[in-house]
């Protein structure tokens, strides 16, 4: 009888791999919106596959215990969901950068233009990726999977019905699945013809969102400093009519004015 491996042992570098990766992808999402105004990539998930999926699938494969790390590309996996199709590309072209750095890229499969029999879509990146844990450095195989939300809707929808029908999901469910598949990619495409005015919506969401931040911190620091221009009434009165406009350039405008305001303010403290 072959030995139990230690499956918490194996696996814990892999959970290592897996926050680095989270870590890695977030940071660059986040200076993809810093500098861009926009990031391609709009969530970041991570998983390590749990021991029994693992057997199922080196099984599956006929992959004896002692290969499943080499042989298996998804052990560790990380998945990077987009809002539009437009973005997988972009986020493939990100990946590409980190070539020969932290990441070497073994093989890449394009779901997306050759989606599975199943309607499946989604971009595979198959990547070698270095942990230095406590025993050493450790070259792992990494699974990521690029899709958008709508194929993410769909494959986590299958994925349930896989796992309750053992895999053999009956021809008709399979069929209407299908149907769904296609339907999901209807909705991306659609969306990409209104991407503009969305990303739009989205900056200018986002840009008053931080105006109402930076007046409610200034309201608020004219409130310590007790400034003589600071009439709480007035101002709060000011605020809410603005405010129900949601007009930008007037709470641009009104953010400026108590800029104004708290730089006198502190001018009379000193
Ligand atoms: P889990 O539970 O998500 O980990 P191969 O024999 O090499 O072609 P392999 O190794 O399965 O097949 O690679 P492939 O086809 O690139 O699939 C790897 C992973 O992609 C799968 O892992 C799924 O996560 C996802 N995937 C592939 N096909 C489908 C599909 O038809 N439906 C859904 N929902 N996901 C799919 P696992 O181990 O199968 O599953």
């Amino acid at each position: 009888m072959e030995n139990i491996p230690n499956w918490k042992q194996i696996l814990r570098p892999y959970e290592q791999a897996v926050e680095e990766l989270i870590i890695k992808f977030n940071f660059i999402a986040e200076d993809c919106k810093n500098n861009m105004q926009y990031s391609p990539i709009e969530a970041v998930t991570g998983r390590v596959k749990n021991v029994s999926s693992i057997m199922e699938k080196a099984a599956s494969k006929n992959i004896p215990i002692d290969e499943i790390e080499n042989r298996l590309d998804d052990i560790a996996g990380i998945r990077l969901i987009c809002r539009f199709v437009e973005d997988i590309p972009k986020v493939v072209d990100l990946i590409h950068q980190r070539e020969g750095h932290d990441i070497e890229i073994i093989e890449e499969r394009d779901y997306v233009s050759n989606p599975k029999g199943s309607g499946y879509r989604s971009y595979h990146i198959h990547i070698r990726y270095t942990v230095n844990t406590f025993y050493g450095p450790k070259k792992l195989n990494c699974e990521i999977q690029i899709r958008t939300l709508a194929m993410n809707f769909w494959a986590v929808n299958e994925h349930s019905l896989k796992y309750k029908y053992g895999r053999n999901i009956p021809p008709e469910l399979q069929e209407r699945l299908k149907i769904c598949a296609e339907a999901a990619f209807k909705l991306d495409r659609e969306m990409s013809t209104i991407r503009d005015e969305i990303l739009f919506a989205q900056r200018l969401n986002e840009k008053r969102e931080s105006l109402m931040t930076s007046i409610l911190d200034n309201i608020e620091e004219l409130g310590h400093l007790g400034s003589t221009h600071f009439v709480a009434e007035d101002i709060d009165s000011e605020f809410l009519k603005i405010w129900d406009t949601k007009d930008i350039e007037q709470l641009r405008k009104f953010n400026d004015k108590l800029l104004g305001f708290l730089e006198s303010a502190t001018e009379e403290v000193l």
